[in-house]
């Protein structure tokens, strides 16, 4: 059992200058390019439709209902955690719960993701997204307390969505192939576009405040769709809000990760925002990601999650492969460059976990 302190809200917590505490993990210490035992590994949506556990408690009640009940949070948060041994548990949320919370009416449609019933168009919808905090969003709260205490010396990461995907989401009314209409909002009416992006990257900070009190020992901030923008849009556009998100968390005492898709020509301009690690998906080396981040941050990915439909053999070189193109980094946590496929089976996952940790096992060596 962790050895626990009690914080000035009177809740149990770990105590983060405990060495071998979450903040000590090998995770988080990589995060802050810190010597590691061995490199950490986790899975960006490794709770999900790849486990059978999942599968079952999920049966009858519906997304949203589901990262609403702290009891099925914390339950689906550590069944990959106990099946795969990863070096960090994710908060099992969504990047559209603090959305619903700011009062737009929308819903996770089994099969297709995110649908908001009255897209986001004037000026007057954006003013209509309340401001939120710890009171909109009680369930999270209480889920990341919990979580904190089942972990014990297990690191969990909150996360939240960042200002240009979630604004897709609420541009489009859904999922989008091409964002076109978000980008024609943007280019057509920058003021409406900027208006928009600052407010969702209130809520976004927000929401990771609200885990960060409640004991997380790491952020990520999700882009997911950030690569479908230039640089110099990105850098007009977007930088300035993901930025002030992650500026308002630089006290916070945790590290924070900044992850998209397809940003080969963006990580330059993302390694700017400010984050600790810079997620990086599987069209980039890890070396070569490195040379266009710098030696300031760390890296995070990047095994491309179709891999693991193949034969282990093929999985186990390219597991090699990624261990040795992150030694280029100043520090490498080991993941995929996007979300597990929900047909993968899990026995992969926790061999990927068995393996990083075995390849990259190194003598104590700490600072
Ligand atoms: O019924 C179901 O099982 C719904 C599937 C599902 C799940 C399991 C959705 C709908 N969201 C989630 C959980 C979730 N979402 C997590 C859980 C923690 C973990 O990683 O284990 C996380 C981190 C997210 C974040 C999220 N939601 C992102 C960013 C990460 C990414 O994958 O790029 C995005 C883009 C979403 C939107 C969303 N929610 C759900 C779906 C299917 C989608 C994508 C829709 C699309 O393609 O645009």
């Amino acid at each position: 059992m962790a050895a626990m302190t009690t914080d000035s809200t009177g809740t149990a917590r770990d105590d983060a200058t405990r060495p071998g505490g979450p903040a000590d993990s090998p995770f988080v210490r990589a995060c802050r390019r810190r010597p590691v035992p061995h490199t950490p590994v986790w899975f960006m949506r490794q709770a999900g439709r790849s486990l059978p556990e999942y599968r079952e408690i999920r049966a009858n009640v519906a997304m949203l209902e589901s990262c609403r009940r702290p009891d099925l949070v914390t339950e689906i948060t550590l069944q990959p955690v106990r099946r795969h041994g990863v070096d960090a548990a994710i908060l099992f949320s969504d990047i559209v719960v603090p959305v619903a919370a700011a009062g737009v009416d929308l819903d996770i449609v089994p099969g297709t993701g995110p649908v908001v019933a009255e897209p986001v168009r004037t000026a007057a919808d954006v003013q209509r997204i309340r401001p939120i905090g710890r009171d909109d969003v009680p369930y999270v709260d209480e889920a990341v307390r919990m979580l904190v205490r089942e972990l014990g010396d297990t690191p969990l990461i909150g996360f939240a969505g960042a200002p240009f995907t979630l604004a897709s989401y609420l541009i489009e009314g859904g999922p989008s192939r091409t964002h076109a209409k978000t980008k024609a909002l943007m280019y057509g009416e920058p003021e409406l576009w900027h208006a928009l992006a600052g407010r969702l990257a209130e809520m976004a900070l927000a929401f990771l405040r609200v885990q960060i009190e409640a004991g997380v020992s790491a952020v990520q901030l999700f882009d997911s769709w950030a690569g479908a923008l230039s640089e110099a849009d990105y850098r007009r556009f977007v930088l300035p809000h993901s930025a002030a998100v992650l500026a308002g968390l630089a006290d916070a005492g945790v590290p924070r990760i900044h992850f998209g898709v397809g940003t080969a020509e963006l990580l330059g301009a993302m390694s700017e925002a400010g984050a600790e690690v810079v997620g990086v998906d599987w069209r980039t080396p890890l070396d070569v990601a490195t040379r266009r981040i710098g030696p300031e941050q760390a890296v995070q990915g990047n095994l491309d999650p179709c891999l693991l439909l193949a034969p282990w053999p093929v999985v186990e070189a390219e597991v090699r492969r990624i261990l040795d193109e992150g030694r280029a980094a100043p520090g490498h946590v080991f993941n995929l460059g996007h979300g597990v496929l929900p047909e993968t089976d899990p026995e992969m996952l926790t061999r990927v976990v068995a393996l990083v940790h075995e390849l990259s096992a190194r003598p104590a060596d700490r600072d």
